[in-house]
């Protein structure tokens, strides 16, 4: 027969708290890391007072005066707790990617007289590799993108880009045009879709080509750039004209003519404003084209023939217009 004798204050036994886990509500059980954290920085803030409310919420005759928790950290060489407040990592997580790493979170609880409870929680690390910068499938690095001149275009291009970060929340991508010494960027400007315009139609004989770099950014500020070129083409949007209004020819009268005439001067060229070659095709034709004197054998040369020999006493002087088109 065992005769145990007490202590007469240890005779009734201390209320039970009875705590669950639900105290623990506002921690999270688990927290990503990048693999790259720097030792030191603060993972999780813990708030003791949010705890303690959780603590008195399980029975309404706790008294907040009288309940003291105290915190720590087990069973863990990767996190402390500092100042009692914040999980801070004490370790590097190198070569711990994908790997999941758990501690404990204990609260020592007392409330007034009552016999004080530990209770704990884990808090997992699940240690990721930082996310890359965003990826752009398109427009491709150093890409050409033709665009019409005199041609308004609602949007030129729709940037496809995909970023790593899987949550959908966190996944705004922000764009933005680069500034380049040659203001290439500056009629254009790209949304938060990734929409490229352009202020106003393009004029090739201003400007031909514009080379443009545009910055996508995740929310983590993590950037790629890409650039590209936006090439104008040109459109036949000039028409010839003569810069010389008037020339004058001497020919001398009864001058022989043979069966193909005879060339009495070639006149100024017309100029076209147009941007390349193809766009500048000039012919010429008289404006009367069944003149019965004077002739364009090729329209595509500024030269002037006659078909017979002129009479100056029938007619000194001809007046003859010339159209280019
Ligand atoms: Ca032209
Ligand atoms: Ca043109």
């Amino acid at each position: 027969m065992i005769e145990i004798t007490a202590d007469a204050t240890t005779q009734i036994p201390k209320q039970s708290l009875n705590l669950s886990i639900e105290v623990f509500q506002n921690i999270p059980s688990e927290i990503s890391v990048f693999e790259d954290e720097t030792v030191g920085s603060v993972l999780l803030v813990l708030c003791k007072d949010d705890l303690i409310k959780n603590i008195l919420q399980t029975n309404s005759s706790f008294n907040s005066t009288l309940t003291s928790v105290e915190l720590f950290v087990r069973n863990s060489d990767l996190i402390e707790l500092f100042k009692e407040s914040e999980i801070r990592l004490s370790k590097s997580l190198k070569g711990y990617i994908n790997q999941k790493l758990c501690a404990q979170i204990e609260a020592n609880v007392i409330i007034n007289s009552m016999e004080p409870q530990i209770i704990s929680k884990n808090l997992c690390l699940k240690i990721e590799a930082r996310p890359k910068s965003p990826i752009i499938h398109f427009p491709a690095q150093n890409s050409v993108h033709k665009f019409k001149e005199n041609t308004p275009y609602d949007s030129l291009l729709l940037f496809n880009v995909t970023s790593p970060i899987l949550d959908p929340k966190l996944n705004g991508l922000k764009y933005g045009l680069i500034e380049t010494n040659y203001d290439d960027g500056q009629q254009f400007s790209i949304d938060s879709r990734g929409v490229l315009k352009a202020a106003h139609p393009f004029d090739y004989e201003k400007r031909d080509k514009y080379n443009i770099q545009t910055q996508i950014c995740d929310f983590n500020d993590s950037c790629t750039v890409v650039a590209f070129r936006i090439q104008v083409e040109d459109l036949n949007d000039h028409c010839p004209t003569f810069m010389q209004r008037i020339e004058i020819f001497n020919i001398t009268e009864n001058h022989p003519v043979g069966q193909d005439g005879i060339e009495i001067g070639n006149f100024t060229a017309a100029e076209d404003a147009d941007g390349t070659a193809e766009k500048r095709s000039i012919c010429y034709r008289l404006e009367n084209e069944n003149d019965a004197l004077f002739f364009i054998p090729d329209n595509r040369k500024p030269a002037l023939f006659i078909r017979k020999s002129l009479d100056r006493e029938e007619q000194d002087i001809h007046n003859k217009a010339i159209k280019s088109f």
